[in-house]
């Protein structure tokens, strides 16, 4: 780790951290609202601990949120990047660390779900070389959910969360909050995500096993709407099919495959 100083405002940060720039990219399908406020809560808490630029992502929205961020450019260093013809978070996050100019990557949802103020804390820990990946975890000790959610929301969430786990030993592999130095996404293998789970995509490709959650407090989306809908759900059990084949093989994922639909049959024919 890095040597100790003090910041200006009492804050402790090594000279490692302060050293680091810092890109934070954040897809965005209409999000208008919320990116103003995103972006002033984000650069309240970096509070100039680090060199950073935050870069939007979005998709052809057309709802006014390249107005929004010409105007806040004024401001602070903050662009939007707009793609017409492609859509998709994960890969709206790969066009960001392909257009970053940091050593640091933070990836964040745009609605407000994930709170800002965690931002120095994971990048520190990246930057420290701590953790080649820092999570913001909803399901570690002092992680929480705002507001209630339905039980179909829960299962939703479990079972992802559980299918998921031969690949990562995470609690919260579906959070989409994380940090990471810019080597990791370097060394990973042909990233290729269909959709949506862009953390789960870095570490298996990386083959990265130096993992931390850092508990978040999970915010209520205020403004706009989610964007996760059954397509979603369904191109993730493809990415995870594609992920399972990456880290096991061929052989052993058809292996399964073929004897969990022999088992349903099994049970169907003697039902
Ligand atoms: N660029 C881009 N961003 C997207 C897309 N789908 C979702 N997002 C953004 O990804 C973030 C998370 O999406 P959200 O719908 O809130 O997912 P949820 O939190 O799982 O309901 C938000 O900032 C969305 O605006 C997409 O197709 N392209
Ligand atoms: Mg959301």
């Amino acid at each position: 780790m890095g040597a100790l100083c003090v910041t200006a405002g009492w804050r402790l940060c090594s000279f490692a951290a302060m050293g680091s720039m810092v890109t934070v990219v954040v897809p965005v399908f209409r999000e208008a609202p919320n990116i103003e406020p995103l972006t002033r809560r984000l650069f309240d808490a970096l509070d100039g601990q680090f060199e950073a630029e935050l870069i939007f992502v979005d998709d052809d929205s057309q709802d006014g949120s390249e107005k929004v961020v010409e105007r806040l450019a004024g401001e602070y260093p903050v662009r939007i990047l707009v793609r017409r013809s492609e859509r998709g978070l994960a890969s709206a996050v790969l066009h960001g660390f392909a257009h970053a100019k940091g050593d640091v990557f933070v990836v964040m949802d745009g609605d407000l779900q994930h709170p800002p103020a965690l931002v120095p804390e994971l990048v520190r820990i990246v930057a420290n070389r701590e953790a080649e990946i820092a999570v913001g975890s909803r399901y570690v000790s002092g992680g929480r959910i705002a507001g209630r959610w339905s039980t179909y929301r829960w299962l939703n969430s479990i079972a992802a969360t559980l299918l998921a786990r031969p690949l990562v030993s995470l609690r919260d592999p579906m959070s989409g909050f994380c940090a990471l130095r810019r080597e990791i996404w370097e060394r990973a293998d042909r990233l290729s995500p269909v959709g949506y789970k862009i953390v789960l995509e870095l570490i298996v490709k990386s083959r990265c096993r130096d993992v931390v959650e850092v508990p978040m407090q999970f915010e209520q989306r205020q403004a706009g709407e989610s964007k996760l809908t059954w397509r979603e759900r369904w191109l993730y059990l493809l990415h995870l099919l594609r992920l399972y084949r990456f880290r096991y093989g061929y052989v052993l994922v058809a292996g399964v495959i073929i004897a969990l639909t022999a088992s349903c049959w099994l049970a169907a024919s003697r039902g």
